[in-house]
């Protein structure tokens, strides 16, 4: 009776533990390029006054992704932008571009810990705001 008792709970820890062990092993995101395409009309700089200047900006959201060191990660990146846009992630050697409008993703083991910047290769930094892979020990 005690044994049989004591099977069930182990049995039921060791489910739970597989589950969670699934869980940590693959992790899918997706990221959205959105750009903003905008004019202002009106800026003073340094006593200057400017008109309608065009300003663009791309924001990938979510701006972080956060895994734990060896899990299997995939990043389906959707481009909103109405150019091609870049998704490079340096320590990981990713360095993808996507035309308007392309969906793909990007598949990679996260074996390496710490912070890095994922940001678009083939447009000024200051246009973009960049994410951030973290990688968890
Ligand atoms: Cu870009």
């Amino acid at each position: 009776m005690k044994v049989t008792k004591l099977l069930g709970v182990s049995l039921i820890a060791g489910l739970l533990l597989a589950a969670s062990a699934v869980q940590a092993g693959e992790k899918n995101f997706t990221v959205v390029i959105n750009a903003y395409d905008t004019t202002i009309p009106e800026l003073n700089v340094e006593n200057v006054t400017v008109k309608n200047i065009r300003a663009f900006n791309v924001l990938n959201e979510p701006e972080t992704i956060a895994v734990h060191k060896g899990a299997k990660v995939n990043i389906t990146v959707e481009n909103k932008s109405p150019i091609s846009e870049g998704v490079s992630i340096d320590a990981y050697g990713i360095q993808e571009v996507l035309k308007a409008g392309e969906t793909k993703t990007i598949s990679f083991v996260a074996d390496k810990a710490g912070a890095f910047t994922i940001w678009c290769q083939l447009h000024p930094k200051n246009i973009h705001l960049p994410g951030t892979l973290n990688v968890i020990e």
